[in-house]
Parts: C-alpha cells; sequence; structure tokens
C-alpha cells in the first residue's frame, strides 16, 4: 500500500498532554512518534490536528461542579465524556510532541477552540455538524484518500476516520501509530466502529 499523489497522512494530535507526564496522557502515547516521523517520509502530503482549548472548556470537568474526569455529561448535542484540562491554548501541553519531525506537513487544523462544545474529529465538532474546514480543504487539493495515525484511537482518531468515511473519502487507519486512552472497553468499541464506517484498519504501512 504504496502512499500515492492523492494520498494524505493525518497526524491526529500528538500533542504533549497526551504523552506520558500531560494532562491526559495516553498510554504509551509518544511511543507513536518515531512511527509518524518514518511514515511522513513516504508522503507527499501531511496534515496534523492540534486539540486547541480555552480556559474553562465545557469539555473539561473542571467546568462541571461536582463532576469528576471521565465522567459524562448531557450536552445540547449529546453524551459528553469530561476531561482534566488539557491542550490549553497557548501552553506547553498544547504543543506537539518535541520529538514529531513533519518539516513537510502542510496544515494545522485547530479544533476544540469553540467553549461550549467538543471537537474529537478533524472534520466537524462533536455536534457533528459544524465543519473544521478539513474536508473543503483536501478536496479543493484533490487528496482523496487518508492515512489516519495518532492519539488517541478511541477518541479523536476513531471519530475522524468515521467522519471522513462519512464524507467519502477513503480511509485508512495505521494502527501501528495510533494509541487509545481506553475507558471501559471504548479502544474495541473504535475499532469496529471504524470497520462498520468503511475504515480499513492496517497494523502498518
Ligand atoms: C482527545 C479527549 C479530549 C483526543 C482530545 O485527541 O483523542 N481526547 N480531547
Ligand atoms: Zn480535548
Amino acid at each position: 500500500m504504496k502512499p500515492g499523489p492523492n494520498d494524505v497522512l493525518l497526524v491526529i494530535d500528538v500533542q504533549n498532554d497526551f504523552c506520558p507526564g500531560g494532562a491526559l496522557a495516553v498510554p504509551d502515547g509518544d511511543s507513536v512518534v518515531p512511527d509518524i516521523n518514518r511514515l511522513a517520509g513516504d508522503f507527499a502530503h501531511c496534515v496534523l490536528t492540534q486539540d486547541w482549548h480555552p480556559p474553562g472548556h465545557s469539555s473539561f470537568a473542571s467546568s462541571h461542579p461536582g463532576k469528576a474526569p471521565f465522567s459524562t455529561v448531557r450536552m445540547p448535542y449529546g453524551e459528553q465524556t469530561l476531561w482534566p484540562d488539557h491542550c490549553l491554548q497557548g501552553s506547553r501541553g498544547a504543543e506537539f510532541h518535541p520529538g514529531l519531525a513533519l518539516p513537510g506537513a502542510q496544515m494545522i487544523i485547530r479544533k476544540g477552540y469553540n467553549p461550549a462544545i467538543d471537537s474529537y474529529s478533524a472534520f466537524f465538532e462533536n455536534d457533528r455538524k459544524t465543519p473544521t474546514g478539513l474536508s473543503g480543504y483536501l478536496r479543493e487539493r484533490g487528496l482523496k484518500r487518508l492515512f489516519c495515525v495518532g492519539l488517541a484511537t478511541d477518541f479523536c482518531v476513531r471519530y475522524s476516520a468515521e467522519d471522513a468515511r462519512r464524507l467519502g473519502f477513503e480511509t485508512i487507519v495505521v494502527l501501528d501509530a495510533c494509541r487509545g486512552i481506553d475507558l471501559d472497553g471504548s479502544v474495541a468499541a473504535a475499532i469496529a466502529a471504524m470497520r462498520e464506517a468503511g475504515a480499513e484498519l492496517v497494523e502498518r504501512v
């Protein structure tokens, strides 16, 4: 499966806060960095996403008195998991992992900046309707096939891959270059859901 001229590597949320020592550390999260650096060498096109929240964001447990991180709450757009404060705009935790070496990356999509709504997917906020602009960008550039890697398998990778399929992009998830948070079996559920959505799951490329 050699990447071609219409393929893009989508590198999802490889940020300090999702790596060991970070505010919302994904177990072993930093181990994807060398794999992603190596993979990027095979791609003519690379796009990154960056989780980017204002202080007091509605996805933070700290914004909901009495609620603990990793519990859930009903929002107007559906059920929302509450997280520790993470990826604050301009903070060190929101920066990309320092080992990530993607000098050829062409676009950074920031998401989660709307205080009232979370945004897991690279394409839509969690209402699954408000676009980030990524699909227009990819279409306008003729990029048709996405290879998804990064953090976390069960949240931002999952929703990005599902939405990519829904939007008609060919979608491949490279599992060796992803790591999950895994709340109550959420990694297994994510893998089933991505497959059901028509994404192709591969261990490596
Ligand atoms: C993510 C939870 C909260 C992710 C982002 O990148 O998967 N998860 N914000
Ligand atoms: Zn977030």
